[in-house]
C-alpha cells in the first residue's frame, strides 16, 4: 500500500523514515505534485490541493488531536480521517493548565514582582474552595487534566455533550446545564473542540456567567475565544486575567493586544505537542488495524463528519 505524508508544519523526512521504519510492508513517501494515488496518508496542515490530487485516500491520519482545519475542506467522500489520540499530549496539558492555574492561584506573578523589588511580603493564603475550576470538554484531554485538578484537591466541574461520570468531577452536559456549569465555575478551562457549536462560546455572554475574578485558562482553539470580549471582561475586573495558548492568527500577529495585556499570558500553541515517536507508532499500530480488517469507520479517533470532532 501507498501511504503519502503531507506535513506543512516540521521537517517531514524524519516523519517518513520514522513511518516506513514502522511500516516495511508499505510503501512511505512524501507527496509532491503528481505523486501516484495513495490508499492513506499522514498529515498535518490539510490543503484543498492534496486533497483533489489524492480522490482515492481511504484513511487519512491528522497528527493532531483537532481537525478543525479540515472541516472547512472537500475531502473524498470514502476518505475516514482519523485523528491523534493522546500519544503523550495529555499528560503535557495536565501540567501546563496546573501551572496557569497554580501560578495564578498563588500569585506566583506578584512575587515575582516583589523580588524584582527586593521585597519580602507574604499575600494572604487563598482558598481553594473559592476557586472552582471547571472543564468544557472531558475527552481525551479534558478527562486527565479535570482528574490532576482534582489530585490538587481544586474543586472541579466537566461540561461535555454527552453526559459522564468521574469521580471526584461534578460533571454537565449538554446546553440544558451549561449555564448551571458556568456558574458553578470561577476558573475555565478550554478543551473543547472547535466545531460550528463551539466557535465564539468564550464570548462576553457566556464569560460574564463566571463566578467574579474568574480567570480564563483557553488550550484548545482560538476560534473558540472572542478576542475583545476577553479583554473588555479583564478591564472592567469581571474577570482577573487569562493564559493563553492559541489564537485566531498563529502565529500571533506583533500589534495584537494579548501581548501587551498585564493581565494575560500569551504562549504559541505549545501546551500539548505531537511527539513524533508516540504519533508514528499510533498511527502504526492503526494501519495495522485497517490492514488486519477493522473498517477505517472503526478505528479509534475515526473523526464523525456530523458532529466535527
Ligand atoms: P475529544 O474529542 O477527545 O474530546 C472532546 C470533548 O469535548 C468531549 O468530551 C466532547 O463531549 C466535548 N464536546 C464536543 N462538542 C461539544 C459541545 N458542542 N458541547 C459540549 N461538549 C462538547 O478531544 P481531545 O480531548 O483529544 O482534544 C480537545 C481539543 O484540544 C482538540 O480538538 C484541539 O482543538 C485541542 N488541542 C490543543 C492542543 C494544544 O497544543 N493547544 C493540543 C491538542 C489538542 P462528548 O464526550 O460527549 O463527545
Ligand atoms: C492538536 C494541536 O490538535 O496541536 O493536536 O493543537
Amino acid at each position: 500500500m501507498i501511504i503519502h505524508v503531507y506535513l506543512t508544519h516540521t521537517q517531514p523526512a524524519p516523519w517518513v523514515q520514522g513511518l516506513q521504519a514502522a511500516l516495511p510492508e508499505h510503501q512511505v513517501g512524501l507527496w509532491a505534485d503528481g505523486a501516484d494515488p495513495a490508499d492513506a496518508a499522514v498529515v498535518w496542515g490539510p490543503s484543498q490541493a492534496f486533497l483533489d490530487a489524492q480522490p482515492r485516500l481511504k484513511v487519512i491520519f491528522n497528527t493532531g488531536a483537532g481537525v478543525d482545519a479540515w472541516l472547512p475542506l472537500r475531502w473524498p467522500e470514502q476518505a475516514v480521517l482519523v485523528r491523534l489520540e493522546d500519544a503523550g499530549m495529555s499528560v503535557q496539558m495536565a501540567e501546563y493548565v496546573l501551572h496557569a492555574l497554580v501560578r495564578h492561584f498563588r500569585e506566583l506573578d506578584v512575587y515575582a514582582q516583589d523580588q524584582a523589588l527586593a521585597r519580602w511580603a507574604f499575600r494572604k493564603p487563598r482558598l481553594r474552595s473559592d476557586f472552582p475550576v471547571g472543564v468544557m470538554g472531558l475527552g481525551v484531554l479534558g478527562e486527565p487534566v479535570a482528574r490532576a485538578l482534582h489530585a490538587f484537591d481544586f474543586p472541579v466541574n466537566g461540561w461535555s455533550r454527552s453526559p459522564k461520570k468521574l469521580d471526584g468531577v461534578r460533571c454537565f452536559s449538554g446546553q440544558a446545564q451549561w449555564g448551571e456549569f458556568l456558574a458553578a465555575s470561577r476558573v475555565l478551562v478550554n478543551l473543547l473542540p472547535l466545531t460550528p457549536h463551539t466557535e465564539n462560546i468564550l464570548n462576553r455572554a457566556n464569560l460574564s456567567q463566571l463566578q467574579a475574578g474568574g480567570y480564563v485558562i483557553n488550550v484548545a482553539r482560538g476560534g473558540h475565544l472572542v478576542d475583545a470580549d476577553l479583554i473588555d471582561l479583564l478591564n472592567s475586573g469581571h474577570l482577573a486575567g487569562a493564559t493563553l495558548d492559541v489564537f485566531r492568527q498563529e502565529p500571533l500577529p506583533a500589534d495584537h493586544p494579548f501581548w501587551q495585556h498585564p493581565q494575560i499570558t500569551v504562549t504559541p500553541h505549545t501546551s500539548a505537542r505531537t511527539l513524533r515517536d508516540a504519533t508514528i507508532a499510533q498511527i502504526a499500530a492503526k494501519v495495522r488495524l485497517w490492514c488486519a480488517g477493522t473498517p477505517a469507520a472503526q478505528l479509534p479517533g475515526a473523526i464523525d463528519r456530523q458532529r466535527g470532532y
